[in-house]
This record gives C-alpha cells, sequence and structure tokens, in this order.
C-alpha cells in the first residue's frame, strides 16, 4: 500500500505547487499536485510531473569527491565527508588570511526557493566568514526596483482574483509554459467572456492561445506604456476619482505624455498606431482589467523602467478597486517573514566590524577576471549552475579555468559548473529535505518535511554550511539551530500578514494562507508603500529610450550584428535544471527565425547555425517559423553548455551589461548575426 505524503516544489516558479507524493517501500512513486491547494488544484507542469525521473537518475551525485587535475575536465575521485569538510575549511582559512576573507566568494541563486536551503545556514555562514556578499540580481532586480518605483511596495493581484477579471493583459508573460496555475483561473474568466491579449516579441504557447497577440519589438515597452496613457488621458479614460484620490502627479504626467502619440510609438514599438489607441481604450473601458506582468520584459537595458511605467497604468484607470482588477509581477513581499533572525547579516560586523562587499553576480565573470583588493581566489557554489546561466558565458568559463582560483560546488548533478570543482558536494532535492517556502505568484506559505531519505551520502544545503561552521570554529549559537529552530525563528514576525502562523499549524496544514483580508485589494485605497499612501506618477523621470542593443540603438553594432535575440524560458524545463534530459537539450538547441531573415541567409530548418557577436558564438538547429516576427531571433533557454558543441550555449554571446537599476543582467537586449554552417 502507497503511503501519500506531503512535499512542495521548490522550484523557481511563481506557482510554489503543493505536491502529493506516493511512497511504496520507501520509494516514491508517484507525484501529483495537491488538490486542495486553492493554486494548485491537483495538476502540475510536464516537467515536474516527471521529476521522479530525476530524482533516481541515474546522474544524482552520491558522494563528496574531489578533482583529480584539468579545471573544467570534470574528472574527480571519491573522498569521505569527513576529509571533504577539511578540504574546504583548510582552504578557505588560508585564503582568508592570505588574502582577507573578502576573496571569497559564494554564488547562489534559485536551485530552491527553500527559505533554509536557498537563504539561510549558508547565508549566516558566509557572513560570520566575513566572504564577499552576493547582489543576487541575476533574474529580477530590475523589475523589483521598477515595481518599487511605482507602487512603492510590491504587492500584486491574487491569481484567484484573475476569474473576475474582464480583461486579462498577459504583458511579457508566457502564463502556460511558467506559470500554468493561472491557466485555469484566466480560462474561468473568458468562459464568463474575458478576453487574453498577449504582448511579447514572440508568439508563444500563451500568444498562439490568446483572443489577441501583439508582435512588440524587444526592449520597446516603455514607448507602449506612455503611449497607452496619452490615449487614456488624452480621451479621459481615467479614473478621475481614484487618480485624485490616491495618486499624486497627474497634471505633470498629462503633460509628459502628451509627445507621447500613438504614431511615436509605432515605430519604436512595431505596433499600429491605431491598435496601440484601441488597447488603450480597451484597457481604460473594461472593467475590471489586470494585467500579468513577468519578469521577461525587465531583462533588457531599461527593463526598470519599462516595469514602472507599466506598473503605474492601474492607478491610471483604478483597476485596483476591484477584485480581478491591478497587476501581478510578484506577490513575495507579502510574506512579511523575520528574514533578519534567518540570515544574521549581524554576523558581518563580528567577522570585519562592517559590511561586506558586494559582488553583483550578473556580472560573475567580470569578478573572476578582473576583480582585485581582493582578487576572488575561492568560489562556493550552490543552487545555481553559472557556467551554463550567467551571461557573457566566455569570461565566466575563463574565470572559472583559473588555476588559482578554489571552487567548491553543492550540486545533485554533474553539470557545467561541477565540471570546473575542485571539490565536489552530493546534495539532496526538495523531497530529501526540511523546507519553508513562500511563493511570488500566490500567497500561501508551506511546509515541506522530508518525504523521501537522501540517496547515498547527500546532505542538505544547511547541514553541509553547518558541518562548515563547525570546521571553521564559528560557536555562535546560531549554528546549532535545528531546522525547527530556523523555522520558529521566521515566523517570529509581528507584521500583521504573518502574525500567529506556527510551526504547529504548518505541520498540520501542510500550507497556510497569509493572514490577508479575503479578497486582498492591497491598494483599493491607496495605500501605496509612499509616506502619504498614493501612487506617485513622477513624470519627470518617465522617459523612453531603446536598447543599445537594439535596432533603433546602436547603429554600427547593428548593422554587424542586425537580429535582436531573446533567449525566453523554455516551456518544459527549469533555467538548466533539467538539462541532463534528453528532450530539454534537443528543446534548447534551437534558434527560431522568421522565414525572410532565414532565406536572405540561406537557412532553412533543421540547419545547424552560428549564432554569433563580438562576445562569442554557439551552435543551434535553426527552427523557421512565423512565432517571430522579422529581425527577432529566439532561442530557449538554456541548455547545458556542457553538452553543446564547443562546450558553449547561448549565453555565449549574451551581454554582462546592467539594467538601468536593480543591477540587473540584460540577457534581452542581445545583437547577433546567423549563419549557416557547412552544406
Ligand atoms: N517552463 C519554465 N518555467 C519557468 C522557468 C523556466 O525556465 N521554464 N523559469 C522560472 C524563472 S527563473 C522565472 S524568472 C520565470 C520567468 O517567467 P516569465 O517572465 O514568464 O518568462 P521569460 O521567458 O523570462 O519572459 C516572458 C516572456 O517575455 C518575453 N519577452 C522578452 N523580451 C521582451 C520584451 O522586451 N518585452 C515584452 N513585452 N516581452 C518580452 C519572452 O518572449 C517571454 O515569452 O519563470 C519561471 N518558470
Ligand atoms: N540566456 C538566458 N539566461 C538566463 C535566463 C534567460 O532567460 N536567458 N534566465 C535567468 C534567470 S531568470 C534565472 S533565475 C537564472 C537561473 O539560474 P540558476 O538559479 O542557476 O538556475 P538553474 O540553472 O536551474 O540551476 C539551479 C541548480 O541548483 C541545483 N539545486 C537545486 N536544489 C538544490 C539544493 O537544495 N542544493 C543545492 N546545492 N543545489 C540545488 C539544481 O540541481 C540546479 O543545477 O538564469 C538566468 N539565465
Ligand atoms: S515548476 Fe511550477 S508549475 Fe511546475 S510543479 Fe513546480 S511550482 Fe508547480
Ligand atoms: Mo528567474
Amino acid at each position: 500500500m502507497a503511503e501519500i505524503r506531503h512535499s512542495v516544489c521548490a522550484l523557481d516558479c511563481p506557482d510554489c505547487c503543493s505536491l502529493l507524493i506516493n511512497v511504496e517501500d520507501g520509494r516514491g512513486s508517484k507525484l501529483r499536485g495537491d488538490p486542495a491547494h486553492p493554486v494548485t488544484r491537483g495538476f502540475l507542469c510536464g516537467k515536474v510531473a516527471q521529476y521522479l525521473e530525476r530524482e533516481y537518475s541515474p546522474g544524482r551525485l552520491l558522494y563528496p569527491q574531489r578533482s583529480t587535475g584539468g579545471k573544467g575536465a570534470g574528472r574527480f575521485e571519491r573522498i569521505c565527508w569527513d576529509d571533504a569538510i577539511d578540504i574546504i575549511g583548510g582552504r578557505l582559512e588560508s585564503i582568508a588570511a592570505e588574502f582577507g576573507s573578502e576573496a571569497i566568494l559564494p554564488y547562489s541563486y534559485g536551485g530552491t526557493m527553500g527559505f533554509l536551503n536557498g537563504s539561510g545556514m549558508d547565508r549566516r555562514f558566509f557572513h560570520r566568514l566575513g566572504a564577499s556578499r552576493l547582489d543576487r540580481t541575476i533574474c529580477s532586480s530590475a523589475g523589483v526596483a521598477g515595481l518599487t518605483d511605482a507602487l512603492g511596495i510590491r504587492y500584486g493581484t491574487e491569481p484567484e482574483q484573475f476569474r473576475h477579471s474582464r480583461l486579462i493583459l498577459a504583458w511579457g508573460a508566457n502564463i502556460l509554459g511558467t506559470n500554468v496555475h493561472l491557466w485555469p483561473f484566466i480560462m474561468e474568466a473568458r468562459r464568463a467572456g474575458a478576453k487574453l491579449y498577449t504582448i511579447d516579441p514572440r508568439r508563444n504557447r500563451t500568444g498562439a492561445a490568446a483572443d489577441k497577440h501583439f508582435f512588440i519589438n524587444p526592449g520597446s515597452d516603455t514607448a507602449l506604456a506612455l503611449a497607452m496613457m496619452h490615449v487614456i488621458l488624452g480621451e479621459n479614460l481615467h479614473d478621475a476619482d481614484y487618480v485624485e484620490r490616491y495618486t499624486e502627479g497627474i497634471e505633470a504626467l498629462r503633460e509628459r505624455v502628451r509627445q507621447w502619440t500613438p504614431q511615436r510609438a509605432a515605430p519604436l514599438t512595431g505596433i499600429a498606431a491605431g491598435e496601440i489607441a484601441a488597447l488603450a481604450r480597451e484597457y481604460a473601458t473594461t472593467r475590471p482589467s489586470v494585467i500579468r506582468l513577468n519578469f521577461g520584459v525587465q531583462r533588457s537595458e531599461r527593463g526598470a523602467m519599462a516595469v514602472r511605467s507599466i506598473a503605474l497604468l492601474p492607478a491610471l484607470v483604478g483597476s485596483w478597486k476591484s477584485p480581478g482588477g491591478g497587476l501581478q509581477l510578484s506577490t513575495s513581499q507579502a510574506f512579511q517573514l523575520n528574514r533578519a533572525a534567518l540570515d544574521r547579516a549581524d554576523l558581518q560586523h563580528v567577522a570585519l566590524g562592517r559590511e561586506a562587499r558586494l559582488v553583483n553576480m550578473s556580472e560573475l565573470g567580470k569578478a573572476l577576471t578582473t576583480l582585485s583588493q581582493p582578487a576572488v581566489k575561492a568560489l562556493v557554489v550552490y543552487n545555481s549552475n553559472p557556467a551554463a546561466i550567467a551571461p557573457d558565458q566566455n569570461s565566466v568559463l575563463r574565470g572559472l579555468k583559473r588555476e588559482d582560483l578554489f571552487t567548491v560546488v553543492l550540486e545533485q548533478f554533474q553539470n557545467c559548473t561541477a565540471d570546473y570543482a575542485d571539490v565536489l558536494l552530493p546534495s539532496t532535492t526538495f523531497l530529501e529535505h526540511t523546507d519553508l517556502y513562500f511563493a511570488y505568484g500566490h500567497h500561501y506559505l508551506q511546509l515541506a518535511r522530508p518525504a523521501l531519505a537522501a540517496p547515498g551520502e547527500a546532505k542538505s544545503n544547511v547541514e553541509v554550511f553547518r558541518l562548515l561552521a563547525a570546521r571553521m570554529g564559528f560557536d555562535d549559537a546560531c549554528f546549532q539551530d535545528s531546522e525547527d529552530d530556523m523555522i520558529r525563528a521566521l515566523l517570529d514576525s509581528a507584521h500583521p500578514f504573518v502574525r500567529g502562523i506556527t510551526l504547529e499549524e504548518l505541520d498540520r496544514e501542510h500550507f497556510v494562507r497569509l493572514r490577508l483580508p479575503d479578497p486582498f485589494l492591497p491598494f483599493a485605497e491607496g495605500g501605496f508603500g509612499t509616506p502619504d499612501g498614493k501612487c506617485h506618477f513622477r513624470a519627470e523621470t518617465l522617459d523612453y529610450t531603446p536598447p543599445v542593443e537594439s535596432r533603433h540603438g546602436d547603429q554600427t553594432l547593428r548593422a554587424q550584428y542586425p537580429l535582436e535575440l531573446i533567449s525566453p524560458k523554455n516551456d518544459d524545463s527549469m533555467n538548466s535544471t533539467f538539462g541532463h534530459r534528453d528532450a530539454v537539450d534537443f528543446e534548447t538547441s534551437v534558434l527560431h527565425l522568421h522565414p525572410e531573415d532565414a532565406a536572405a541567409r540561406g537557412i532553412r530548418s533543421s540547419d545547424q547555425v552560428r549564432v554569433r557577436n563580438g562576445r562569442g558564438s554557439c551552435i543551434l538547429f535553426a527552427r523557421v517559423d512565423t512565432s517571430v516576427p522579422r529581425g527577432v531571433a529566439s532561442a530557449p533557454a538554456v541548455r547545458w553548455a556542457r553538452r553543446a558543441p564547443s562546450g558553449r550555449n547561448i549565453n555565449a554571446v549574451t551581454s554582462d551589461r546592467l539594467t538601468d537599476k536593480g543591477g540587473g543582467p540584460t540577457f534581452y537586449s542581445c545583437l547577433v548575426e546567423v549563419e549557416r554552417i557547412g552544406d
């Protein structure tokens, strides 16, 4: 008889699903979505429905190993945990003594969204060590900056309310691909007559299922938002009462957008003036209308401005007032837990007497090859695969190849980064350890206990950093904390959204809705994160300039590299996490090209092509179709570089130029040329 256990999907996905797993004789036999969870609603995405393949894959790392030579060669020998911890501790000690502790750099991102294994014992360890701090910008920091500029506080419309919407704009949001649990709510709204429009440089799975798709030039969203404001204000379609009560600066905004006619925005965005005007009218007059903005728009050079300008639209039309209105980029800030007690940033002062230096993860290549005083001498990687996912891959790999760099990797699989490890440690999966989860696409806090035993000698990040702390002789009490102690510390928050939620309640219920009113309408009556609670348009700082790497940007560069490349998420994988799967490797080895761009280069579907620019090149298979307009190429991201020709994936061409605010990467502002290889 199968026993049914609860878990939580830890992948970097807004849905943060509640899972049920059948366990027979200690072995997981089936995974499904928990039907009781109001957003998971009993189903999983395709990639995680098959997660047990990954869990029991022969590729799982089972033992600690050390390199037997050759940076990047991926050759290792088995060692025991005591030796592994001793080697790492010894090297970190000697590097700190010789170069200062800031010569040590942690590198982690979204492998798990769990608090404890994602930002718990690891943070305490590196703070106490006095290591450099990592600025975790690789995904969303430009959007966070833009949304904060617009709203002051990053609350968003909850998914359950989308069923009440009459018009849904999926703006740089591939809902069916990356956020599939929002879809049933959208379908419910559509059955009641709502329309779904998509705004994206490519017609993705969601665009194909929408009532209307707008092809927009990459990085031009601010121009569209400003022109929509022009029409809304010019035709007095704004919600005058809401604007009067809860916003600030409408007159200056009116003045600012006067020049932003749809005619001006049309060539910049690639959307006809009449279409822009019609969209603006429909958006302003259909009530309620909601925007699902995702992080696609902010991976461009002025991504923060793009998010900010879009996020001002709901205040203009007053759509925050009713259920099914507003905007969702992320719901994460509602999880007002006691993060300071978890990550113990205060420990830096014990180590250094000050804050440690901050190193931007989106510039890893630069950090490893040019940083000085001190140079990075040790890199500890966990929950991330920078050799595959970081921009400007050639400089990242040059850095990882340095013989004088000591690299530790905590991983479940021998992926692209693991190949460069000096010491490679086997990690547990989310099915094997305890963790607490927030979500960025709903409002349920969730607890997962181990559902399966760890294979071989795999350990959780929490356990590894606890062992390392002991080896370094850190005797602060927090390094003795159990997982439950850490969760209790997080829950110790006086904020009304989380007050009174206990570990016992989480153990009993598995998922607990934040203590929010139902429906949660964060800005129905102001409540913006500003001193006066109003939404400030601050029109004088609203403006649009095209990205340098775009059709309207640097024309010298464009003459050499005429195609705008985007590398959005692959529908059936998760960044590089499923790169060991052949089907995923295949799906992420293609480049979508418009038939006219392909014909001009003598390229046909299935031809091998080289994508190149001044930073590097990679080899893909052409897929000639009309999912992209002329001038745009799209490569689903990201494949394991170690499986690709020349060991390079699409990040060999992406840039480490940073966004206007937030220090984020500009993956989707990237000019390239494409050529057919061979005959
Ligand atoms: N299946 C799957 N799901 C995932 C992931 C995955 O890899 N695969 N990754 C997870 C992660 S880490 C994240 S951050 C989220 C991201 O989720 P999303 O933000 O939905 O995903 P992206 O593919 O980054 O971007 C969304 C869309 O933006 C479009 N886009 C690109 N440039 C522009 C632009 O300039 N303007 C506009 N309007 N649109 C643009 C892309 O073509 C894409 O269709 O998804 C998570 N979920
Ligand atoms: N070209 C291009 N590049 C991109 C993007 C893009 O759209 N285009 N998207 C960017 C974005 S939005 C993001 S968020 C980043 C994502 O980049 P990453 O956060 O690096 O995501 P993954 O590639 O999925 O790698 C996560 C790794 O963590 C490991 N892992 C999972 N759980 C654990 C654990 O408990 N312990 C340990 N030690 N390891 C664990 C997994 O095995 C996996 O190898 O990529 C960025 N790179
Ligand atoms: S990846 Fe997202 S949709 Fe898939 S199971 Fe995990 S949380 Fe749910
Ligand atoms: Mo991300």
